[in-house]
């Protein structure tokens, strides 16, 4: 069986890729893309999970038609999102999107309750309002006590295909419930919850076998018989698998869609109170690493723009437009909790900038202009105080996922830092997925190896910093601005 699909749903797209490793290379077919995206419905925002569950039948029907009849399968979208189910394993209610505005407030009553201190010392997860630690505090105390299984977006996604019911650790961790030292979920945060262990399924690692998808969709709809591997099925984990190997370079990486997690990988978490007032989070990795990152509003921010633009102009557009434009003109504190999910993104751009005296963002060149300057001078702060939390300097950052395209805010960004960037793949969430299908088949024997093959295989494009004019000044500024950033 040497046919292997990534099935990656990222908080804008899904795509269903088929890699195939060959003399060394990988190469990838995309076999179907699809958009995605919340929808608010009487005030609340969900996903449509049953849209998305569909576009895995469609993509593996195309995985038929292009004359697959085997392969192996894994998945991963964004995490923290969860799907409560009956004990006939029916969904209790629409999943919610972690942008809804239900866990306001959540995060302070849960510190009435737990000092935060005691939480990130148990989990070493960063305080975000959606961590599911506080969506579920926000969920209907009886809808959530009658829960039969809590699962995760891709856990359900695997069950819906397979029947088998698991919690994928990578994602497991960043419901902020899974203590460091047990492995497991905290009982002492389960029970303030009112959950029960036994509502949580088995905490599954990355490159276990989870069977077959059922016969019944093979039959119905013509589809491959997939054996289902258990991906890294948090979508930055299977990105920062994705990340090419650097040789004799320390390096640090920026997985670049929707949000950008600027971090690096560890063998041990630093959960350390200094780590824990700069908001740093220990996400748990495949192969017994962590991830240690930041979360930066990344280009959701320019994603909103473009949606309530009309979509007349594509991404590189936009990039393109916002080359023209003038540089550092108006600066907005990305990670300020106020572009989470605002009522109009353009005008909360402009209103911030207003509000803090700068010129407002007028045309679309404009407030991409803006967005991309501003993501680059928070890179340019967050990789320092990452520097002074690992005590490591980075000598090149490392840029993948749907970002990497964007050479405008990839040049800036190495501009602000001063050392090299290095952009690409573009799809390193979905190599990381097929990775540990490779492994888990044994054609690649380790994740160092894979990324080497993956560093073999894939364009990857070189921005080597230039001079800015007051750089100083301008992080400066862009410091002035910045908020306390516990999104
Ligand atoms: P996610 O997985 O979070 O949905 P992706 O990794 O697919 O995100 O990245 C999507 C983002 O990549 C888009 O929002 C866009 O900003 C950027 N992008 C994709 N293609 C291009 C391009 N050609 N030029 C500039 N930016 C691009
Ligand atoms: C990126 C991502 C990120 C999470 C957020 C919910 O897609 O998974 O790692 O913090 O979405």
């Amino acid at each position: 069986m040497n046919k292997h699909i990534a099935v990656d749903i990222g908080a804008s797209s899904g795509r269903l890729v088929l890699g195939t490793l060959r003399d060394g290379i990988l190469t990838l077919e995309e076999l179907h893309r699809f958009s995605n995206g919340f929808t608010e419905h009487e005030g609340s925002c969900f996903w449509d999970i049953d849209y998305l569950f569909d576009q895995i039948i469609t993509g593996l029907q195309k995985a038929t038609a292009h004359g697959i009849t085997e392969c192996t399968l894994g998945i991963d979208t964004w995490a923290v999102d969860y799907v409560l189910l009956d004990a006939e394993g029916n969904r209790i209610q629409e999943v919610y999107a972690y942008r809804d505005c239900r866990t306001e407030g959540m995060m302070e009553e849960v510190a009435a309750l737990i000092p935060p201190e005691t939480v990130y010392a148990k989990t070493g997860i960063q305080q975000l309002t959606f961590n599911t630690l506080y969506q579920l505090y926000a969920h209907d105390r009886n809808e959530r006590a009658a829960a039969e299984q809590i699962l995760l977006v891709p856990d359900y996604l695997y069950y819906r295909l397979g029947g088998r019911k698991i919690n994928e650790v990578t994602n497991a961790s960043t419901t902020q419930l899974l203590n460091l030292q047990t492995g497991d979920f905290d009982s002492e945060l389960l029970s303030l919850l009112h959950l029960r262990r036994e509502q949580f399924a088995v905490l599954t690692a990355p490159g276990e076998s989870l069977g077959y998808i059922r016969e019944q969709l093979v039959s119905r709809y013509d589809l491959p018989r997939c054996q289902l591997i258990c991906a890294a099925t948090h979508d930055t984990a299977s990105a920062v698998l994705g990340v090419p190997v650097q040789k004799g370079r320390s390096s640090a990486y920026i997985s670049s869609g929707t949000w950008s997690l600027l971090g690096v990988e560890l063998d041990q978490p630093i959960n350390n109170p200094l780590a824990m007032a700069a908001n740093y989070t220990n996400e748990w990795g495949a192969f017994g690493t962590y991830r240690f990152l930041k979360n930066i509003m990344g280009l959701w921010l320019i994603q909103e723009v473009r949606r309530l633009d009309g979509e007349r102009y594509s991404f590189a557009e936009l990039a393109r437009l916002a080359g023209e434009a003038e540089g550092f003109r108006s600066l907005i504190p990305c990670n300020d909790p106020r572009f989470l999910n605002p009522d109009h993104m353009i005008e909360e751009i402009r209103a911030a900038c207003v509000e803090s005296g700068q010129p407002e963002p007028q045309t679309p060149g404009q407030l991409a202009r803006c967005i991309f300057d501003s993501l680059a001078l928070s890179y340019g702060s967050y990789l320092q105080e990452l520097e002074a939390l690992t005590g490591t300097a980075v000598e090149v950052l490392q840029i993948v996922g749907g970002g990497a395209n964007n050479g405008l805010l990839c040049q800036l960004t190495a501009n602000v830092i001063g050392r090299e960037v290095l952009a690409g793949p573009t799809e390193s969430t979905a190599l990381g997925n097929l990775a540990v299908q490779l492994i888990h088949e044994g054609s690649v024997a380790h994740i160092a190896e894979a990324r080497e093959i993956i560093g073999n295989s894939f364009p990857i494009v070189s921005y080597t910093p230039q001079p800015v004019p007051e750089l100083q000044h301008l992080l400066e500024r862009w410091e002035a601005l910045r908020a306390p950033d516990v999104l």
